[in-house]
């Protein structure tokens, strides 16, 4: 059982946590807070998935004054995001560009190159909050020497039971990679262009009664391989004692923007057991699928036996409707 006091800790982090990357190592090694990133203005999601705000976040920081780390391939990286308890997956993508620091990141060239879903019931955030919101993986041995952008993606899913309510926390950072492979790497995606806001892991109607999030494939495609190279191994996520810091990020207090979220039963039913099919690559559509035998149930039932992150996810819902949505779309400003 979860003791009173570890819950009550964990609603708090789960509902006060806009968040962005701030930092990152390079074979252990940091530059330093917020160095190499592009800092958008502030910690807020973008939910529109046809924005260019897809790629890097919301435009703020000049790339030219944001230094272009070195790296080489196979490198490995390791991420730190702020705290937070939404919950979702983290995903990783490169792209090729002449300059990172003057690139905007917009368009086709994007190819992933890490991923994190669940592990063991557990989502990718609440396995980073127990590592201090770090994680690992390496550059593709096969990557050929250049400038790229990396793109950090912590897709935030507590909302995603409404259509464009799925939240996408992005940072890019700037690489000038060293490499021997002579090739590109593939398969490659457009961003934006690739996510659907009907996507079957972007819109998911049944997120908080009887999803099964060990069928969860984050939005991208598949890991890429570069020049016949095989792709690159993410790092093997420890799932230690669901430690859940207590010490939620500060949020920026906010206007509350008036919430005109569509009306669920309008859109198309989407199975989320039907994910199969590699989800958000180029040519993936939405799957309509026959509805849930489950029935109709709009409520939000608790199952009866749930994981920590369920249950969170549960009380976002409950605390919800009205409030946490607000809270979901608040803006700095
Ligand atoms: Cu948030």
């Amino acid at each position: 059982m979860f003791s009173k006091a570890l819950l009550s800790t964990a609603f708090i982090s789960a509902v006060s946590a806009h968040q962005n990357l701030h930092q990152l190592w390079i074979n252990n090694e940091t530059p330093g807070y917020q160095t190499g990133i592009r800092m958008p203005p502030s910690n807020s999601p973008v939910e529109d998935v046809t924005s260019d705000n897809m790629a890097c976040n919301v435009p703020s920081t000049n790339g030219v004054t944001v230094e272009t780390l070195d790296a080489n391939a196979g490198d490995s990286i390791k991420v730190q995001w702020d705290q937070s308890g939404h919950p979702g997956p983290i995903t990783h993508f490169l792209k090729a560009v002449d300059s990172a620091a003057t690139d905007n990141g917009v368009g086709a060239g994007w190819f992933k190159i890490d991923e994190l879903n669940a592990v063991d019931g557990k989502w990718a955030n609440e396995i980073m909050g127990a590592n201090n919101m770090t994680h690992e993986f390496t550059l593709p041995t096969g990557l050929a020497s250049g400038e790229y952008l990396l793109r950090s993606e912590m897709l935030a899913l507590h909302g995603a039971q409404t259509l464009n309510g799925a939240q996408f926390y992005i940072g890019c950072a700037q690489l000038k990679v060293t490499g021997s492979g002579t090739g590109t790497c593939g398969p490659q995606i457009s961003i934006p262009g690739a996510y659907k806001a009907d996507d079957e892991n972007i819109y998911i109607p049944n997120v908080y009664n009887g999803f099964d999030i060990s069928t969860f494939k984050a939005p991208g495609g598949e890991v890429a391989t570069c020049g016949g190279a095989a792709p690159a191994v993410p790092s093997t996520p420890q799932p230690a004692n669901a430690t859940v810091p207590a010490v939620p990020s500060p949020s920026a207090s906010a206007v509350v923007e008036a919430n005109t979220t569509p009306v669920a039963s309008e859109a198309p039913v989407v199975s989320a057991s039907a994910a199969s099919a590699p989800a958000g690559s180029p040519v993936a559509s939405s799957v309509p699928a026959p509805a849930p035998s489950s029935g109709a149930g709009a409520d939000e039932a608790l199952p009866t036996t749930f994981t920590l992150a369920t249950f969170i996810a549960w009380l976002e819902g409950k605390a919800g409707s009205a409030a946490a949505k607000a809270r979901r779309h608040a803006r700095a400003f």
